[in-house]
């Protein structure tokens, strides 16, 4: 049973990641990821502010966990993730995002961003790095967990699969990758073109324990599934499938293939922000 307050205090935390999000779109004069950025917000929030070892006090602690966002694409919404976390400030994003020399790339740059695990952007790289960092702390007797968050178009590529043979192959049960399954890629339905599907079994043959999420955007069954992890001391990883929407919660974005990157005008912003307001509204009637 999962704890009614928490479950709000994250709601409202996602509430307004969206909107801080949204608001940089309209701001940024380039395009932002926004498709895939709105459907794996709620689940970035859970891992951040609830699932994950990690904040800004605790950047030199070999314990913290690590977290690699290997659809780089959505650097946006994971800044403004740890923005809300304390990481840095939420105002700086808006004034230098996607700018030269930023430490705030439109993909994420650990050169720029030391307190990153990795740079990522080239997709289906992730995964691989994060069996090396798994695999590092083991060897150094650390009980950290390694979390990789994918995209489900990510995952068509042959080094994400290389690479979970070899998490099963070291017994690696401290790495969790989580797909985020909106099933869409940049200019296509996932199902109408490279079909994924039976995809848990898939994980599940390459020896992974797999947590399904039936509903992605739902913040009391991501709750309740991240809190089903098993001890990072065990001998299996995990993949956490959680299947979402494609820009989750924006009327005119939602499983729009136009709207994998974009940007929002100010009429398209107020929409967008109205969206969510109405949207919290609902959910905190609910709960
Ligand atoms: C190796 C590589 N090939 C192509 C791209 C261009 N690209 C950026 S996003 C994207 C689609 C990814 O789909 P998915 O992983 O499902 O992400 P989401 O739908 O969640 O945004 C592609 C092909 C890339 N970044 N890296």
């Amino acid at each position: 049973m999962t704890d009614k307050k928490e479950v709000m205090r994250l709601q409202e935390l996602a509430y307004q990641a969206k909107y801080d999000l949204c608001k940089l779109c309209g701001l940024y004069s380039g395009s932002i990821h926004m498709g895939g950025d709105m459907s794996m917000i709620d689940v970035l929030t859970c891992l951040f502010q609830h699932t994950m070892r990690v904040s800004p006090e605790l950047a030199q602690n070999p314990e913290r966990d690590r977290f690699i966002l290997s659809k780089g694409h959505g650097a946006a919404c994971m800044y403004v993730v740890m923005a809300q976390k304390g990481f840095f400030e939420y105002q700086e994003i808006c004034d230098t995002y996607g700018k030269v020399g930023s430490k705030f790339g439109q993909h994420p740059c650990k050169t720029r961003l030391p307190m990153l695990d990795a740079s990522t952007g080239s997709l289906g790289h992730g995964l691989p790095i994060s069996v090396g960092l798994a695999a590092s702390g083991r060897q150094r007797g650390q009980t950290h967990r390694v979390f990789c968050m994918m995209g489900d178009g990510e995952t068509c590529e042959g080094s994400v699969w290389e690479a979970a043979m070899t998490g099963h192959a070291l017994g690696l049960g401290n790495l969790v990758a989580v797909v985020d399954r909106n099933r869409q890629l940049m200019t296509s339905f996932s199902e109408g073109s490279i079909k994924l599907d039976p995809y848990a079994d898939k994980w599940r043959a390459f020896g992974w324990n797999v947590i399904e999420i039936p509903d992605g955007n739902d913040m009391n069954q991501i709750v309740e599934a991240l809190d089903k992890l098993p001890a990072s001391s065990g001998s299996k990883p995990t993949a956490v499938i959680a299947n979402t929407v494609k820009g989750k919660g924006i009327s005119f974005m939602e499983r729009q293939i136009k709207w994998h990157a974009g940007s929002l005008n100010e009429t398209d912003l107020a929409i967008a922000l109205s969206d969510l307001d109405a949207a919290m509204e609902k959910q905190r009637k609910e709960l």
